[in-house]
């Protein structure tokens, strides 16, 4: 397979302005007639250039160019191009294909998902449907006829505007679509099959009258409610925050049974997931709830970080996608709580991004070079490159940023840029030089700043010495100083914020240090006692940072610290050095006992009427098993697993009579609301409820039954399903399982859900339950949600027994890769990865998963698991 590198860009040598599509829907032998409106491209270089077509898996039935059908010898068709080597400057020209959408296994291009006829083309799936130049800064403006048996397929759905419609003989119709607005190929979406509409409309703040269309299965109509009322609020949102209305006459979204990733954000037709639309109390949690608000709204947002203004080439992904994560963050910021909001995304940097970042895998937000660009949706490019957003609009401020903004889509609109035209822009409207910041796009690895503090009781100053330093990649070994933003602050030991005084400058109690060298000294003054520093407030930057705090300072934080983020940022500080130590002490083979500072810091905040129930939540999550490992640079799963779970035990046992009393607050027989109060509640209950099983005391096992019975929910009667399955005892969780799955046996969502709660079981027989699971009639290793709900979930979330000594989780994973690797691999190569992960871990597993690898490597590869396994053995 070929590498493709940053370096290597060059505009491309024809331009399409305008492209004719007709489509003859038939499930196994689709006709796909295309005009290409085409003309050579004055900034390209050679003026003699050849055009070159990408077409993959397309059977070629003709080829005319201004209506003259070409000979064979005027042509070249490759494996996966269509040249013509002497085009005309100018010309229209005509390609007949076929295709063969049920026998698609790899959801990309056109095919079928449960029966229906649906596309998926980002990144470079459009050349499955027809020969193209498949690459984002060719756009051209799109009309396409959809042709197809009226009976099975009903409904005919493409971009733009339906502009004329009809029947035709045998039982056939048709659709024509327009879409107005140039746009790239990635952005093509299809639709045809029989699904029903919930109807909507909004009003845009200009006053036109937008239609807006919820497509999906009839059994599903009645879950439709919350991504539409999800979609109306977005469209608000992007008015008033970032002043962008919507610009199609309507906007729909499909829901789709099989697809790859979460969801599709084609121009007036997004295609989603049904897991990221779909929404109904009864059979989603509140955390689906929310995954559907936040993705209706990221696929809305990406109307202009995307569409309008869209991507030079697939190495400027974090641009649309960077930029469009900060902005559903900041909507979901505004629409619940901002400090448990950012909270939960900085959970998921530091585990998951921060691992990636320390894997083979590694990358820049902009990465230099790819094999398989489907191997670059990753967490770097989307939640690290939101990241560095969120650290720009830091450094020049909201008001600036929206400056830049409002400049980025007006300069760029109906054009593919790149990263340097986004950071340009702010640099342009703030005067800030920006050149240092741009190594965040560039180079790969999370720095970690290591801080000092030095208190001078005689001069009363406190001097706070940063050192950044940001350890090698593979490819990147020397690293350059990044512009960090420190959010800060200082706090008396009585527990109030102090003026901060630098260099006889004032700047409140909160300041941004800008730290852009690899060491630097903040010297603050006038400080009458020694004060503890808050470093990182909000999480400021994506970095690790160190700080030699107690215990106690870390529990005097988490009661003190003015800032939400950080007061929960200390519990997690100070769960973690206790986990530390009996990490150790099980090492050393000494008994385990916990400190009774955790104990003591937890009973106070179990204690009286919760300010924020949300919140304390959230304070009584101990760090993930994957977190805890993130700390070490030899990590022992065993070690980890026991020490925590041997916390969790002790807190729960000694902690009993306060977790039995919260979890009675808040349980209530109100129905079932959305409502913010009621969130909370069922939130901090469950988190009681978790608590008080794992003590397996009866009343705690009877609690959790109660609850799984008379739940009108499913956040309820999940919690409560995962505590029994999860618990020591397996007959009440067992009987819970399959009373589960006779309630649920239609809904092949809620049953995702029965999955992956059995595949993350603590207990040694999870490995015999995955394997048994795969057997279950209601899994399918060709739906990728399947996949991702059993043996996604196992390797992902059930760290030691996917790491049995005996290799037999490493065995079973790399067993279903090469299964994929045949059929989809897109899921293949994102299901190897935990199998990648074994730089940390001791010599034993080390040599296992390698092994696990080299057997997957002995197969025939697609170029995705290719890029890598190769990138993992080198
Ligand atoms: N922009 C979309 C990415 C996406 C995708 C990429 C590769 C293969 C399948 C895919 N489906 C969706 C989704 C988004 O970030 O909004
Ligand atoms: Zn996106």
């Amino acid at each position: 397979p070929q590498t493709v590198h940053l370096k290597d860009y060059q505009p491309p040598a024809f331009l399409i302005n305008q492209v004719e599509l007709n489509f003859k829907l038939e499930p196994s032998a689709t006709l796909v007639t295309s005009l290409l409106h085409l003309q050579r491209n004055p900034a390209h270089p050679d003026g003699r250039a050849p055009l070159v077509l990408d077409g993959q898996q397309l059977k070629l039935l003709s080829v005319e160019v201004d209506g003259q059908p070409l000979a064979a010898s005027d042509y070249q068709v490759t494996e996966n191009h269509l040249t013509l080597p002497q085009p005309p400057a100018e010309f229209v020209l005509q390609t007949q294909v076929e295709i063969d959408p049920a026998n698609n296994t790899a959801l990309e291009g056109l095919y079928l998902s449960s029966g229906n006829f649906c596309t998926q083309c980002e990144a470079e799936g459009f050349r499955r449907i027809t020969y193209y130049l498949d690459r984002p800064d060719v756009l051209a403006r799109f009309t396409t006829r959809i042709e197809a048996d009226k009976e099975a397929f009903p409904v005919l759905l493409s971009n733009g505007n339906p502009t004329e419609k009809g029947e035709l003989d045998k039982g056939k119709h048709y659709v024509i679509w327009e879409d107005p607005f140039p746009k790239p190929c990635y952005l093509f979406a299809l639709v045809g099959g029989d699904l029903h509409p919930v109807k909507d409309s909004y009003t845009t703040s200009s006053g036109r009258k937008v239609a807006l269309e919820i497509w999906v299965e009839k059994e599903n109509l009645h879950k439709c409610d919350h991504a539409l009322e999800s979609l109306k609020k977005a469209m608000r949102w992007d008015e008033d925050t970032y002043g962008r209305e919507y610009d199609l006459d309507i906007y729909m979204i499909v829901a789709v049974n099989d697809f790859n990733m979460g969801a599709m954000e084609n121009k007036g037709l997004n295609i989603f997931n049904s897991a990221c639309v779909l929404a109904d109390p009864k059979s989603e949690t509140d955390m689906a709830f929310h995954r559907v608000e936040s993705v209706v709204a990221h696929e809305y947002f990406h109307n202009w970080s995307g569409n309008r203004v869209t991507c030079r080439d697939w190495f400027q992904l974090s641009l649309k996608e960077g930029f469009t994560v900060f902005r559903d963050q900041q909507f979901s910021a505004d629409q619940h709580s901002p400090a448990v909001e950012r909270i939960q995304h900085v959970a998921l940097l530091r585990t998951a991004q921060f691992a990636e970042d320390a894997s083979p895998t590694a990358h820049p937000v902009r990465p230099d070079s790819y094999i398989e660009i489907n191997n670059f949706y990753t967490l770097t490019v989307y939640e690290k490159g939101s990241e560095v957003v969120r650290m720009l609009s830091e450094l020049v401020g909201w008001d600036t940023f929206r400056k830049g903004s409002d400049l980025y889509f007006e300069r760029f609109d109906g054009q593919a840029v790149t990263v340097e035209d986004f950071v340009n822009c702010m640099a342009e409207v703030s005067g800030l030089n920006l050149d240092q910041f741009l190594i965040w796009y560039s180079q790969a690895g999370t720095p970690q700043v290591k801080a000092e503090g030095r208190y001078d009781a005689e001069q009363k100053t406190f001097t706070l010495t940063l050192k950044q330093e940001t350890p090698p990649t593979p490819g990147q070994k020397d690293k350059q100083p990044l512009l960090i933003p420190i959010k800060m602050g200082l706090v008396s030991r009585t527990g109030h914020p102090l003026p901060l005084e630098i260099d006889g400058e004032f700047h409140g109690t909160e300041t941004v240090l800008q730290l852009n060298k690899a060491e630097q000294s903040f010297t603050f003054h006038h400080l009458e006692s020694e004060p503890l520093p808050s470093l990182l407030r909000g999480f400021s930057a994506p970095v690790k940072l160190s700080y030699a705090y107690s215990k106690e300072d870390l529990a005097f934080l988490l009661q003190h610290d003015p800032d939400g983020f950080n007061r929960w940022d200390a519990g997690q500080q100070l769960a973690l050095t206790t986990l530390q130590e009996l990490i150790s002490a099980q090492q050393q083979g000494q008994d385990l006992e916990l400190d009774p500072l955790l104990i003591n810091t937890w009973k106070q905040l179990l204690e009286g009427q919760p300010e924020d129930p949300l919140m304390l939540a959230e304070l009584l999550q101990l760090p993930s098993e994957a977190y805890i490992a993130e700390q070490y640079e030899c990590v022992d799963i065993d070690a980890i697993h026991i020490a925590r779970d041997y916390a969790r035990k002790t807190l729960a046992t000694a902690l009993y009579p306060e977790f039995l009393r919260l979890y009675h607050l808040y349980t209530s027989d109100q129905p079932w609301s959305a409502e913010a109060q009621q969130l909370a509640a069922r939130r901090l209950k469950n988190t009681c409820l978790s608590f008080l099983v794992v003590t397996d005391a009866a009343e705690a096992l009877q609690l959790a039954e109660q609850q799984f019975q008379q739940a009108d929910n499913m956040t309820d009667q999940q919690a409560a399903l995962t505590c029994l399955a999860h618990a020591e005892n397996n007959q009440p969780g067992d009987a819970a399982l399959q009373a589960f799955a006779r309630q649920w046996a239609r809904d092949p969502l809620v049953m995702d859900t029965w999955f992956s709660i059995q595949v993350t079981r603590p207990h040694p027989d999870a490995l015999d339950r995955v394997k048994a699971l795969l057997e279950h009639p209601a899994f399918s290793m060709k739906n990728p949600n399947k996949v991702r709900a059993v043996l996604g979930a196992f390797a992902g979330q059930n760290r030691h027994n996917f790491h049995r000594r005996d290799g037999a989780g490493y065995q079973l994973l790399a067993n279903a890769v090469i299964e994929l690797n045949k059929t989809n691999p897109q899921i293949a190569s994102r299901l190897v990865l935990p199998l990648t992960r074994f730089q940390k871990l001791d010599d034993f597993r080390k040599g296992k998963m390698k092994e696990a690898l080299e057997r997957i490597q002995q197969e025939k590869l697609s170029p995705d698991l290719y890029e890598v396994i190769q990138k993992a053995l080198v």
